[in-house]
């Protein structure tokens, strides 16, 4: 199978998480999102532009995050949904909640901060600073009486929540938060963590290089 990613996507770290937890090998295909040819050439692909998209074999795909999660899921261990109905679906909301309030969020205020004053959308910016705040407020409690999102274990919502917070650390800090420093210490010492981030790194250099002009 083939993985449509970009390095620095959240979106396709949460994947690649949950692809090297697992130790399950994929063909790699990096979109340069930068790159209006690269991009326009990848709707053929996935008419929607976005990535992660994983594409089989016989070249179904399969695009979002998550469905991509739930499907290489039983293909190899560590399993990463796991439990009855009611514990799967207590994963599954801590999934969308990262997805939609912590990484959209960030993501917002890293685009909005990258813009001149004058261009910036102070509406958007005020909504995703509630969102990361409620956020952090929820996690902090929780992580109060358990190491990961889901309890014990490290789940999916655990591979959705860290690249959020990679990019949060400088953008919306949560160090006042001890719970959430103390989890994000969890997360970054894991090996598919690390092999993300480092990955990441010289690609996130060059995006921030071309960004300040
Ligand atoms: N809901 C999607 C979101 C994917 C997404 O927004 N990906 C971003 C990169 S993190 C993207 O492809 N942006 C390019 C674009 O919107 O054209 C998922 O979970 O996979």
């Amino acid at each position: 199978m083939k993985l449509y990613y970009n390095p620095i996507s959240t979106y396709s770290q949460k994947v690649l998480i949950a692809f090297y937890e697992k130790e399950l090998d994929f063909d790699p295909e990096i979109i340069d999102l930068m790159n209006p040819d690269a991009g326009e050439k990848y709707r053929d692909v996935y008419p929607m532009g976005k990535v992660p998209c994983l594409q089989l074999d016989d070249g179904h795909i399969i695009p979002e995050s998550s469905i991509i999660v739930e499907y290489i899921d039983p293909l190899a261990t560590p399993t990463l949904i796991k439990g009855d109905a009611d514990e799967t679906r207590r994963i599954r909301f801590k999934d969308r909640m990262f997805d939609l309030y912590l990484n959209d969020a960030v993501v917002t205020l890293l685009f909005q901060g990258m813009k001149p004053d004058s261009e910036q959308d102070p509406e958007r910016i005020e909504k995703a600073k509630f969102h990361i705040a409620t956020t952090y407020s929820f996690m902090e409690n929780e992580f109060a009486n358990q190491p990961y999102a889901n309890g014990e274990e490290f789940m999916m919502s655990d591979c959705s929540a860290a690249p959020g917070l990679f990019y949060a650390e400088n953008i919306a800090p949560f160090a006042e938060h001890k719970n959430i420093s103390a989890y994000w210490e969890r997360l970054k010492s894991r090996p598919s963590i690390q092999r993300v981030h480092e990955e990441a790194a010289p690609i996130l250099a060059a995006f921030m290089a071309q960004s300040a002009g």
